[in-house]
């Protein structure tokens, strides 16, 4: 058996991420706690309720299990309708319960990184017409430099938007989440308020702040053509990589942002990004095919060699995340994988997930490649959007109805790796012996 070690390098950060809507439970005034009472909207006709009861107390336990499991850094949200659940009116109590649970990851020697927001708004904002409004842009910023007058003595690392690209098609193109439009003008619009927002918010966050690190984190989904050969088949992918992929990355360095026929000069964007965060899940193929305009033309599917999760939500291609890395480097910045996980109620798939997606990063990281961490989606099982509670990330599984915790072996396997800033093949040998000839050859 082979005995070798792929060591991290020295100060990497190992932690888990989780979001606000997700996590805490009753989460009220949110447009997401509306939707999820009509009904059709969420599968099984699931809802958020307690979630993982963050909102009353249940952090606490959770950010030990991440002492437990030596993770040293944590992204977490903060919940814009708790803090501002009606206009101009701010909630001090709620932002003090952020100030407590800041407060209490720096007691465990964990680093936050906040998100400020994570698909979730307020209802008020979504009845003013959310993201379409222009007034949007200004909304935002000044909920920014709210939270960041509260608690910036106690974060300097933000992320304004989480996955702003898969919002936009999620909302306004499949319409699954809050708004449930099915509008591709509606789309761009939102896109491009989305990215003069993070725009915006940065540069009031370094106003206030001149040290901080601002980011946001996009879904990363790679895509291939179905058929190399194809010329179509390779024009609807460049297509759809180039607005779903590479519109936020380029318009830090053009200034502009790109839509279908357009580029959308935003001249304050050029610049305004200190790291970037990816989300990796997966890949997939994509054919020509005339009869789906809303896909712009390119059909989307699994390739058939990648294995698939539990209810085959993620085509998983572990070497991808290689290949998202060096993308990302583009811009020359830090890099953090802001979230990467499976859903596997059993931990079948998930120890061999982590093993083959972190042997992918050391290969980066051994490239030289400025990855700075690793954020696991995620630590305990959580409220899984339209999806509810039928897909389970966590390295902890939950029983919602008693709010009982119980540890799958990939938290075990995790741990491990986090303490040793390394993954051996010890370590896969134990919990992933499948792919150790792999990953040790
Ligand atoms: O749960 C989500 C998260 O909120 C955003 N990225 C993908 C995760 C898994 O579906």
């Amino acid at each position: 058996m082979p005995n070798a070690t792929y060591t991290f390098p020295h100060n990497f950060l190992w932690g888990t991420a989780t979001a606000s809507h997700q996590v805490e439970g009753n989460n009220l005034y949110s447009d997401w706690w509306h939707w999820e009472q009509q009904p059709g909207k969420i599968k099984e006709g699931h809802t958020s309720g307690l979630a993982c009861d963050w909102w009353g107390g249940r952090y606490l336990e959770d950010f030990d299990r991440m002492v437990a499991g030596s993770q040293n850094a944590h992204r977490l949200s903060v919940e814009w309708a708790r803090i501002e659940p009606t206009p101009a009116f701010w909630d001090e109590d709620a932002l003090d319960q952020y100030r407590q649970m800041l407060l209490a990851l720096k007691a465990r020697n964990i680093q936050p990184m906040v998100t400020l927001c994570h698909y979730c708004h307020p209802q008020w904002f979504l009845e003013m017409g959310g993201w379409q409004n222009p007034q949007s842009v200004a909304q935002f910023e000044r909920y920014a430099r709210k939270v960041v007058n509260t608690l910036g003595d106690l974060c300097d690392c933000w992320l304004t938007l989480n996955e702003p690209n898969a919002y936009v098609f999620q909302a306004y193109m499949d319409g699954n989440f809050p708004p449930g439009k099915k509008d591709m003008n509606a789309a761009f619009e939102v896109g491009t308020n989305l990215f003069r927002a993070h725009v915006s918010a940065y540069h009031a966050i370094h106003n206030l702040q001149p040290g901080a690190q601002v980011g946001w984190a996009l879904y990363v989904l790679l895509l291939d053509p179905a058929n190399p050969a194809s010329w179509f088949d390779q024009q609807v992918t460049d297509q759809q990589h180039r607005l779903f992929n590479d519109a936020w990355p380029s318009g830090y360095v053009t200034g502009e942002y790109q839509t279908l026929l357009k580029a959308i000069p935003v001249p304050q964007a050029k610049g305004a990004l200190d790291w970037v965060g990816l989300n990796y899940y997966q890949r997939q193929l994509v054919r020509f095919n005339p009869l789906q305009p809303t896909h712009l033309f390119g059909e989307r599917f699994s390739h058939p060699q990648d294995e698939k999760s539990e209810t085959n939500f993620i085509s998983i291609h572990p070497q991808g995340l290689l290949r998202v890395i060096k993308w990302g480097a583009q811009l020359g910045l830090p890099m953090y994988i802001t979230e990467n996980g499976v859903e596997d109620s059993t931990d079948r798939i998930r120890p061999r997930f982590l093993a083959q997606h972190l042997r992918a990063l050391w290969l980066a990281c051994m490239q030289n490649y400025d990855v700075r961490g690793y954020f696991h989606w995620t630590l305990v099982d959580n409220f899984e959007w339209e999806r509810g509670w039928t897909q389970r990330f966590g390295l902890y599984a939950l029983d919602t109805a008693t709010q009982t915790r119980t540890a799958r072996p990939s938290a075990h396997m995790y741990a491990k790796i986090c303490r040793e800033n390394a993954l051996s093949s010890a370590v896969v040998a134990e919990y992933a012996p499948e792919v150790l000839a792999q990953l040790f050859p």
